[in-house]
């Protein structure tokens, strides 16, 4: 038995992603409630209005920056689909008991901060906020599912955003000081695990080739204060509760070199450090990596750090290991057109690799290779919180959804955590993107399905929000009854 039986099986959503009722129950905004629809060939725009009073749109993206005297602004000609998302809000009674059906032992779910604190500088939290996510996590209990929870998945109030810019201003790290202790002492006892920022590396590694020293500056000041702020959750979680594990949450792509020119080899190793290591090694190790100050000097970056940020930084470093994995990412120095990814750049194409519809290096080797690399670097627990392939799904006539592409790539991935753990990796979860379908977070469409359940929502806003059961929700069952013995 490859798996043994405390692991923990499961899958993963976010709160914008899911849950709808935006503006429900006195939740605040986020950047996603001003965030249009795209496709695989267009971007997502972020509307606003400019300080002269006009409509405006421009693509979302990491080092997006609202401009001054703006103000964000929901339009009515737009549609955006994390308003409704897949309606978990008032479904997840319902979710939860198909999650139990399908035998899961862990669910991922993130906390919107401006359900908690609307417009995130409020004194007090907002009682209606607290009490959904305290049926949420009972209902999980009940059920025999512990969750696993993220603190911040993309979601920062948008009050702070316009009135800070996005973690431009030290005072971040304290108004989530403030939500992170209201949360640990809420669910206390009912939470144990816990992320304090999803995907923290995106903010650098989706910076554009081309980006100028000044997005360099505030890529890296806004993870040194993402940094800090996760250091001392890690610090206060851990006081409010002995018992709270708290992890990093990296985006884990496999970086490989296209050619074995040791040109390319250094390239590869660049892309390691910077888009993998840096965050990893701060959370994990307490302490910047000796290539930091390289990298800050190659963009003429200076960083507020404070005596007293290293100190954090050492005292808060992450019980666990956690990541996402969808693909790996061919590199080169040579000039090479070929590139894949669509919307969203991810290298060269690699020939030895296929690819989804949207573009995203199949490649379940890969994830064995990131375990076993991050393991020997960190020696801590790691967690699988995201895998996935987001495909277009076609319901039969019966309502049947046959979904063998998704059992394949569910199959292959499951076969190299077997033997990352053969090799002596201490795996401890897996937990599936999208267990339920949702909105895209790159390209916010309901079209590309990562589910093992169907929800009848649509990208043009139609559907009844009913739950179906593809293929791949009876084959999971049966992987989990089976310790993933039974891939079949
Ligand atoms: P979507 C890019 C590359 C890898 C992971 O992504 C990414 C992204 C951002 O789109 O994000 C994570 O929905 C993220 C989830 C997201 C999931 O991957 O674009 O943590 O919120 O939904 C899948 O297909």
């Amino acid at each position: 038995m490859k798996f043994n039986e405390n692991f923990y099986w499961g899958g993963a959503v976010a709160a914008n992603q899911c849950e709808g009722a935006w503006n429900v129950d006195g939740r605040g905004m986020a950047r996603t409630d001003v965030t249009t629809g795209g496709t695989v060939n267009t971007p997502r725009m972020i509307t606003f209005i400019d300080k002269d009073g006009n409509k405006q749109k421009v693509p979302n993206s990491h080092s997006f920056k609202l401009p001054e005297g703006a103000h964000f602004a929901v339009f009515d000609d737009e549609l955006y689909p994390n308003h409704d998302g897949i309606d978990f809000y008032h479904h997840y009674k319902e979710d939860i008991a198909l999650l139990k059906e399908m035998g899961f032992k862990m669910f991922r779910l993130s906390i919107s901060w401006s359900r908690i604190y609307p417009t995130g500088e409020e004194d007090t939290p907002n009682q209606a906020g607290l009490d959904f996510y305290r049926n949420v996590f009972t209902e999980l209990r009940n059920a025999g599912i512990e969750p696993l929870v993220s603190i911040w998945h993309f979601d920062t109030p948008l009050a702070l955003e316009e009135k800070y810019g996005d973690w431009q201003d030290r005072k971040y790290i304290a108004f989530y000081e403030k939500y992170v202790t209201t949360i640990f002492n809420e669910y206390k006892g009912l939470v144990k695990y816990w992320l304090t920022f999803n995907e923290i590396n995106n903010t650098i590694n989706f910076l554009p080739d081309d980006a100028s020293d000044e997005q360099y500056q505030e890529a890296y000041q806004h993870l040194h204060y993402q940094f800090v702020a996760s250091a001392r959750a890690v610090q206060i979680g851990h006081k409010v509760d002995p018992e709270n594990k708290i992890g990093c949450m990296i985006c884990g792509i496999t970086y490989y070199p296209l050619t074995s020119d040791p040109q390319d080899i250094l390239f590869n190793r660049s892309k390691w450090e910077k888009g993998i290591f840096y965050c990893g090694d701060v959370q994990c190790k307490g302490k910047y990596p000796t290539f930091a100050k390289r990298l800050w000097k190659e963009h003429n970056v200076q960083l507020d750090i404070t005596d007293q940020d290293l100190e954090d930084l050492k005292n808060g470093t992450v019980d666990i290991y956690t990541f996402s994995y969808y693909m790996s990412q061919a590199v080169t120095t040579h000039p090479n057109d070929d590139t894949v990814g669509g919307n969203m750049s991810f290298g060269v194409r690699n020939p030895y690799l296929t690819y989804s519809d949207w573009g995203w290096a199949l490649d379940p080797q890969g994830l064995r290779y990131y375990l076993e690399m991050i393991y020997d670097r960190y020696e801590k627990p790691l967690m699988v919180v995201e895998n996935g392939l987001g495909a277009y799904d076609t319901v039969e006539e019966d309502g049947s959804i046959h979904d063998n592409y998704r059992i394949e790539y569910y199959r292959e991935h499951i076969k190299e955590m077997a033997k990352a753990i053969e090799n002596g990796v201490d795996l401890i979860a897996y937990t599936t993107w999208g267990c339920i379908d949702l909105v895209s977070a790159g390209t916010g469409e309901m079209r590309k399905r990562y589910g093992f359940i169907y929800v009848d929502k649509h990208d043009d806003g139609t559907g009844t929000m009913k739950r179906m059961k593809k293929d791949s929700f009876y084959w999971y069952k049966k992987v989990i009854a089976s310790q993933g013995e039974d891939l079949d």
